[in-house]
């Protein structure tokens, strides 16, 4: 059961989030226990206040480290090996969130996220209390709620027994190796005039994983060439290698950020064909089978 503890100046915003969908499932199952928290309840003064004006001048304000640290040190402990919960900061001058920090982040026995608003916290805050400083894209939101949230929905599905089906984890982006996912299908046959590609209804199972490989490496050359291990180097894609979900471990295991090297120039590749047909005049619905 992992334990994770919220510091907000808007707990409010977490209670739905927390009693929904997976999250809600993940407590109701016993493998989580969450809880946000009022940073203000750390507060001394008569205002309650959490924020001053900024050293040096500006506009905004930060947050001061006082009522911040307490909160901090209450839930996980002072800093050090054998504090009881990891302290992570959400800001856009963390580091990138990547699958496999959400794959360690699961396997701590406790967090606590640190929610900032306003221009952000004191920084000594941060190297007295934080472990760990996350940013989960490169724009700028009004406080580190949301991300919060991005990260604990991230985690909480890679829990062990949370996933129903844990095949479906097994498949998806970024497990295992770093390749997109090609495209899903499902009923109707034929929708406003557009079949599903007629090889995933042939039951031939070694023709369809083959084009799913296929689907997925070139959605992957064409959208996200920066997660291709051969392009980065600069080398060309003559490449008909098989990348069968299974094998595709070998070669993306490091962390492939978004960011692309700086100075060389994006490429996108055409997507592979989907053989979609359209069927105009012909609208068939369930009598198609599946
Ligand atoms: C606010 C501001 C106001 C005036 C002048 C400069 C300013 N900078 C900021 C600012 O960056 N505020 C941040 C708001 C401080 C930390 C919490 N906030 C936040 C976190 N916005 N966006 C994030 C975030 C976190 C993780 N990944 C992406 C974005």
């Amino acid at each position: 059961m992992i334990r994770i503890d919220v510091l907000s100046l808007f707990p409010g915003l977490f209670g739905p989030f927390f009693e929904t969908a997976f999250v809600g499932h993940a407590r109701r199952q016993g493998l989580l226990s969450i809880a946000a928290h009022d940073l203000r309840d750390w507060a001394t003064d008569r205002h309650r206040s959490v924020d001053d004006s900024p050293y040096g001048g500006g506009a905004g304000m930060v947050m001061t480290p006082e009522p911040l640290v307490t909160a901090i040190e209450a839930l996980a402990g002072p800093k050090g090996a054998d504090r009881r919960a990891r302290v992570v900061y959400l800001s856009p001058q963390g580091a990138p969130l990547s699958q496999s920090r959400l794959e360690r982040l699961a396997g701590e026995e406790a967090l606590v996220f640190v929610c900032g608003r306003f221009e952000g916290v004191d920084e000594r805050v941060i190297e007295l209390a934080v472990d760990e400083e996350i940013s989960i894209g490169d724009y700028v939101l009004s406080g580190g709620d949301l991300p919060a949230m991005v990260v604990i929905e991230g985690l909480v599905r890679l829990l062990p027994g949370v996933l129903g089906n844990p095949e479906s984890i097994e498949t998806e982006s970024f497990r295992g190796g770093a390749l997109l996912e090609g495209p899903h299908y499902t009923r109707p046959p034929i929708y406003r005039g557009l079949s599903v590609p007629e090889i995933l209804r042939s039951g031939d199972h070694g023709a369809i994983a083959a084009w799913r490989s296929q689907q997925a490496e070139g959605r992957t050359i064409a959208r996200r060439p920066d997660l291709v291990p051969a392009l980065q180097s600069g080398r060309e894609q003559g490449r008909n290698r098989d990348t069968k979900q299974g094998q595709k471990g070998q070669e993306g295991e490091q962390d492939q950020e978004h960011g692309r090297e700086p100075g060389r120039k994006k490429r996108r590749a055409p997507e592979p064909a989907k053989e979609s047909t359209r069927e105009p005049g012909r609208e068939p619905g369930r009598d198609d089978a599946p």
